[in-house]
């Protein structure tokens, strides 16, 4: 146990020394490690007689503790210069413009999808979404087009190859959303009040048609609904999404499978240089058809006509997208052509509220 002063001594000027943290940690491995030297010397102590132990064990140990602090101490006056050195060097412009980040844009049909939310759950509407991939049960049967009816023929369906029903018919792209409300009705029941907005499809495509389109239909169903109801709704809708105080509204009779009696919905407008004007004018605009919910459509839903009443109505959500906000080409909605998308998109900050400005 020679030399115990000189060790400390020595440990404590190369601790000094260190130039950095490397060296240091090698420092304390080469004295303090399992096979450091402070180390076997402290293991040697259990071999010693309890008097020599009486000295050398104290001895060693505040050897050990000042190596320890040393340790430290020098530990943190290199991280100090290490910083400093970082601090002398590094630095940062923040005077330098920032980069342009790419934004997106809600599209015109998310955004009318929004408002028309919007509009519908102010009159109570909750929204109803289902799967674009019916049976042939729901897409037709249910909305009593069996399986001979000429509307199967005229929707342009598209049948899916390698998917079919209980019945072993194919299944169908969705071609309108009112399966979305047999669903609704079958798990609801009623009363019921519900939109249904969302993709559907027909095989069609001209500068007026695409094979992907948007609807949104409506449902309302209760003991005494009747067409004066779903004349004040639609009037109410139309005059918000619009944004125009009054509109005349002409029903026109027409005839749907699913509805009895069925109406086509025309709005008053006029068209003064391309520009469209809601509410005033001499020219009719087609929006929407409707009627009221036909018996044998609120049976197949699981729903007692003999109790339960009401309208249902359909429109196009890309068609009412184009003739607010004046886009002049439906196929162009579905290009993701980044320089239309700017052009005619919205920003997330745009949100359609009635309290703020919606006239009504
Ligand atoms: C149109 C016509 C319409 C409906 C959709 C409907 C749904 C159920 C029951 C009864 Cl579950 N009717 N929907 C009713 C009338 C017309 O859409 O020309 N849409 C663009």
């Amino acid at each position: 146990m020679d030399g115990l002063v000189e060790l400390k001594a020595v440990v404590l000027k190369r601790i000094l020394e260190a130039v950095n943290q490397e060296g240091l940690e090698n420092l304390r491995v080469e004295f303090l490690g399992k096979k450091g030297e402070i180390s076997l010397k402290m293991r040697e102590l259990g071999s010693m007689s309890s008097e020599d132990r009486m000295i050398f064990g104290p001895l060693l140990n505040s050897i050990k503790d000042e190596v320890n602090l040393a340790l430290l101490a020098k530990r943190a006056g290199l991280d100090d210069l290490a910083l400093d050195e970082r601090l002398r060097t590094e630095w940062l412009d923040v005077t330098i413009p920032a980069r342009i980040r790419a934004t997106g844009s809600i599209h015109p049909v998310s955004q009318v999808i929004d408002e028309v939310t919007e509009i519908f759950s102010d009159m109570g509407f909750s929204v109803a979404e289902g799967p674009q991939i019916e049976s042939d049960w729901y897409n037709f049967d249910a909305l009593n087009i069996p399986s001979h009816h000429p509307a199967r023929g005229e929707m342009d369906t598209f049948y899916m190859a390698n998917s079919k029903s209980a019945n072993g018919a194919p299944n169908v792209l969705r071609t309108h959303t009112s399966p979305v409300q047999i669903r609704s009705m079958q798990s609801l029941g009623a009363p019921i009040r519900i939109i249904c907005p969302g993709r559907v499809y027909r095989a069609d495509y001209d500068q007026t048609h695409t094979p992907m389109f948007h609807q949104v239909e409506g449902l309302a169903l209760g003991k005494d609904v009747s067409m004066a109801n779903l004349k004040w709704v639609l009037e109410e809708f139309v005059k918000a999404f619009f944004e125009v105080n009054d509109v005349e509204l002409r029903f026109r009779a027409s005839h749907f499978p699913f509805t009895e009696p069925s109406a086509e919905v025309d709005i008053r407008c006029s068209w003064a240089n391309g520009q469209l004007r809601i509410g005033e004018g001499d020219d009719w605009l087609e929006i929407l058809g409707s009627g009221m919910v036909h018996p044998k459509v609120l049976e197949a839903s699981g729903i007692n006509p003999n109790k339960w009443q009401g309208f249902a109505f359909g429109m196009g959500i890309d068609r009412i997208a184009m003739l607010k906000y004046g886009i002049p080409d439906l196929r162009a909605f579905f290009d993701s052509d980044l320089r239309w998308l700017r052009h005619y998109g919205f920003s997330c900050l745009d949100q359609p509220r009635l309290s703020a400005g919606l006239s009504r």
